[in-house]
């Protein structure tokens, strides 16, 4: 059905995918190295233009049936690596397949010839990781978007922007750094390798000092303190720019938002440009902002979460979760317990954990030893991200239990089976080499890791857990409540955590099963996120993590070809974008709903392109709600910004 012309000419066209949406978005790339002169542009296939519909960034030349001619709104050249993006609104109806969008094109140049176009297939907003790279690497044609900018491309899209906005100009970097303030050199390099990474852009954006670029960004501290520790405001003026922050993360974060317009506007100026007067004044709604990685379950090497670790930085999120154990396996080794390096830290064919999850027959896995975790932790220091480590107890224990058959009780009978299809996967409390297992575990999590928070994991412990231990039995006959048993272990961590300093971060599930000090507890909600204000009314901070909003696992759509989880429904991209963190709570107990957590469990993620079709762009919708105040939400100007961010794992620079 498509156009496969070979043709320096591509020419992608985009649906949002919202059910209400009547609007095709359309970009001609230059792929080659010979300009070309567009006079007007043919396209004909599964749509047609009707006398009412919109036509931007192009002219109506001529429609008949599904036979469209369009030319740019004034004479252009497309060069090489440039684009020609355009739209068209208030078609008849919204599409429903790929076939709905252009199926053939060609171009007549200026001197009459005909020019092949190679055409994508119609895209979602979700397919969009699927497209083949034809981002381009350089601005447009200045005449193509002389007029066109309207917005900047920020996401999180900053709190209180009152910015007038221009079209880029200068092809070289942007801004020329003056400040007295320690390390915003080192600081503008590093963010200038985000932009080089993420932004499909060649070229630094900061100069440093002395250089030629045409802007000056003078740098300050000590700002408004409403400004908080991650604030920062940004003045500009036509030729220069004013950074105030209180420090380093509000520095990043002004830096990341001057980086990020510069890329929408280099990429697509007929959207975005770059702000030449007012201001942004951009304060985060929530402290927290985390990602989790399920690395148990999937292995992800240490260059990869380094990787993610920058796009959360990119995205203004702070806390890097790190899932360390579950069945499937362990990513840390405890001291003292080598067979949890050795054998629970690996499946494959004929070894103790049989392959699962579409390992295959390979061993696969691994553990993150004492250097990997010291370099993860050195470079998420410097992107302002702390980590989260999370050893998952007393539940998701089968690889542990493989592992180390001793802290089986040896008449135990097991009789229960976990919702993911282990049976009798949990440690058992009343065993007390289980403790000292447990005990050792979280001292190696204590001695690696130095973030102030722990996980201790804590969910799903079924009713009928340890119902065939002889001990636990007798504990139960005895009155106590099985839930009750996994204070056991959970308490004396707890304490173990305070008495070393360190917040204790729990499933919530944990919280109804043992004494935790409200005070030194975040509770992490992922199933009931209307009733967590209960928590809070008890004391607890809540961290949010709806499984049917900011669970990157779970499907966009029930469509045959999707992948992904079905447990918490699917999640569409704007069901992500549409969570309102707190709503519903009484206004006194806000203050304890701290922040929100995407997270990224591994059951579907052996395949990268899982990774990405399901993690892309979802991350985006999670970060700008993460970020942005409820009033500031705009599904509609999000959906126009996502297209400027990469779409893939291999976009961060990982292989597949
Ligand atoms: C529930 S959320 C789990 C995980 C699964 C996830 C899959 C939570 C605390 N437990 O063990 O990986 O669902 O979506």
């Amino acid at each position: 059905m498509t156009n496969q012309a070979s043709s320096d000419l591509r020419l992608v066209s985009v649906w949002h995918g919202d059910d209400t949406d009547r609007s095709l978005h359309f970009s001609l790339y230059n792929t080659g190295p010979v300009p070309v002169a567009l006079s007007t542009l043919h396209m004909n296939g599964g749509f047609w233009l009707p006398p009412a519909a919109m036509v931007r960034g192009a002219r109506r030349e001529y429609a008949l049936s599904n036979y469209t001619v369009l030319a740019p709104e004034s004479a252009m050249i497309l060069g090489p690596d440039e684009v020609w993006t355009f739209s068209i609104a208030d078609l008849n109806a919204r599409p429903f397949r790929s076939g709905d969008g252009p199926l053939a094109a060609y171009v007549v140049a200026d001197d009459g010839a005909t020019h092949p176009v190679a055409v994508q297939p119609l895209a979602r907003s979700l397919d969009v990781g699927r497209l083949d790279a034809v981002a381009p690497r350089r601005r447009p044609d200045g005449k193509v978007t002389r007029d066109g900018a309207q917005t900047i491309a920020v996401i999180p899209f900053p709190n209180l922007t009152t910015v007038s906005v221009a079209p880029l100009s200068e092809p070289g970097p942007v801004f020329v750094l003056q400040t007295e303030v320690p390390g915003m050199d080192a600081l503008a390099i590093r963010v200038d390798d985000m932009a080089a990474r993420f932004g499909h852009t060649e070229g630094p954006v900061f100069a440093p000092p002395g250089d030629t670029a045409s802007r000056n960004l003078v740098v300050r501290k000590g700002a408004d303190p409403r400004l908080g520790k991650e604030g920062y405001r940004l003045t500009f003026a036509a030729d220069n720019v004013i950074l105030d922050a209180c420090g380093p993360d509000g520095f990043r974060h002004g830096l990341i938002t001057l980086a990020q317009t510069v890329i929408g506007a280099r990429l697509d100026g007929l959207r975005y440009g770059l702000p030449v007067g007012g201001t942004i004044t951009d304060v985060p709604r929530f402290g927290w902002r985390g990602l989790h990685l399920d690395v148990a379950r999937t292995f992800y090497t240490v260059d990869e979460i380094m990787a993610l670790a920058d796009l959360a930085a990119w995205l203004k999120l702070n806390v890097l979760h790190l899932h360390l154990n579950d069945d499937e396996g362990w990513r840390i080794g405890v001291d003292g317990y080598p067979e949890i390096a050795a054998v629970a830290a690996w499946r494959g064919h004929d070894l103790p954990i049989p392959p699962l999850l579409g390992s295959g027959a390979a061993p696969y896995g691994g553990v993150y030893d004492d250097h990997d975790i010291d370099r993860l932790h050195a470079y998420c220091t410097i992107i302002g991200i702390t980590i989260l480590p999370e050893i998952d107890i007393p539940g998701h224990g089968h690889a542990a239990l493989t592992a180390l058959p001793r802290l089986r009780e040896p008449d135990d009978t097991g009789g229960y089976t976990s919702i993911q299809g282990f049976e009798a996967n949990a440690l058992n409390p009343m065993l007390p080499q289980t403790l000292e297992f447990v005990t050792a575990a979280f001292k190696t999590l204590l001695d690696r890791f130095p973030g102030r928070a722990v996980h201790i994991g804590g969910d799903e412990v079924g009713p009928a857990t340890w119902s065939g231990s002889p001990l636990a039995r007798a504990a139960i006959a005895s009155g106590h409540a099985t839930g009750s048993l996994q204070a056991r272990l959970i308490e004396p961590v707890h304490d173990m955590l305070r008495l070393n300093g360190r917040r204790t971060v729990v499933w919530e599930d944990a919280v109804h099963n043992a004494h935790l000090d409200p005070k030194d507890t975040i509770a992490l909600v992922w199933q009931h996120p209307d009733q967590a204000h209960e928590l809070a009314a008890r004391g607890f901070d809540v961290v949010l993590t709806p499984g049917n909003a900011y669970y990157l696992d779970m499907a966009h759509s029930n469509d045959w070809n999707s992948t992904g989880g079905h447990w918490a429904g699917t999640v569409p991209l704007e069901k992500t974008y549409s969570f309102e963190p707190g709503h519903g709570w009484p206004a006194d107990r806000l203050p304890h709903l701290i922040g929100v957590h995407a997270c990224i469990w591994g059951e579907y993620m052996h395949d990268r392109r899982n990774f990405d079709d399901l993690v892309f762009p979802r991350i985006y919708a999670f970060a700008e709600r993460a970020w942005i105040e409820p009033a500031n939400r705009d599904y509609d100007g999000f959906l126009s910004r996502v297209f400027v961010f990469p779409t893939t794992l291999r976009t961060l620079g990982c292989a597949d």
